[in-house]
């Protein structure tokens, strides 16, 4: 099975919940920015400050900030790995070619959940989370086509593009799944 993978796909697709299971099923690292970056909300340090107002408004934080997050994680780590909301623009997709270049690893396929907009929201609004309200809602969206989804393009042309229709229970997706994974 393939080892080193990227979940991409619009806010609430359910990139957190399958990745979360795959990586605990698979042992790999799961590195999911948002949750790295909820927990330095969470612990109050200076990034976590710096990212609080932004995630609140349902934009992207700084590039650099989130690059030093994920440098510093994947230079620790030898096996395996999910990368679960990042990159999330192209900038930090030619950010992410290069760190790996430089570890000598590649990635092997991107996982593309899709899903339609109005259950994407419904899904955000029943989670209830700080930055899961209708408005910032539909601003995250908005946020996703103008800068995340040139991505699926982007990893379209270097053949590593996997669809996986994000509709139906958390078994069928996570079954969808384990199929484009070979
Ligand atoms: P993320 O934490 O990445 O969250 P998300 O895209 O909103 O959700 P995800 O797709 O993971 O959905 P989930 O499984 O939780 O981003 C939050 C914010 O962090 C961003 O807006 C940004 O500000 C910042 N950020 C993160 N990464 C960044 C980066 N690289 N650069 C800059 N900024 C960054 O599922 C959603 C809900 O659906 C859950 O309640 C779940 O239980 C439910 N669900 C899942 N699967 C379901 C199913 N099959 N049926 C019904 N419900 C389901």
């Amino acid at each position: 099975m393939k080892q080193r993978l990227l979940f991409l796909g619009p806010p609430g697709a359910g990139k957190g919940t399958q990745a979360q299971r795959l990586a605990e099923s698979q042992g790999l690292l799961h590195l999911s920015t948002g949750d790295l970056l909820r927990a330095e909300v969470a612990a109050g340090s200076e990034l976590g400050q710096e990212a609080e107002a932004v995630m609140a408004r349902g934009e992207l934080v700084s590039d650099a900030l989130v690059l030093a997050i994920v440098r510093s994680r994947l230079q620790s780590h030898a096996g395996g790995w999910l990368l679960d909301g990042f990159p999330r623009n192209v900038a930090q997709a030619d950010a992410l070619a290069q760190l790996l270049e430089e570890l000598g690893q590649q990635i092997e396929l991107v996982v593309l959940m899709e899903l339609d907009d109005a259950v994407l929201v419904q899904r955000l609004l029943s989670r209830g989370r700080a930055d899961d309200n209708e408005a910032v809602i539909r601003h995250r969206l908005e946020v996703y086509r103008q800068q995340t989804e040139p991505l699926i393009a982007y990893y379209r042309e270097r053949g590593l593009i996997a669809p996986v229709e994000a509709a139906g229970t958390v078994q069928e997706i996570e079954a969808r799944i384990a199929s484009v994974l070979g």
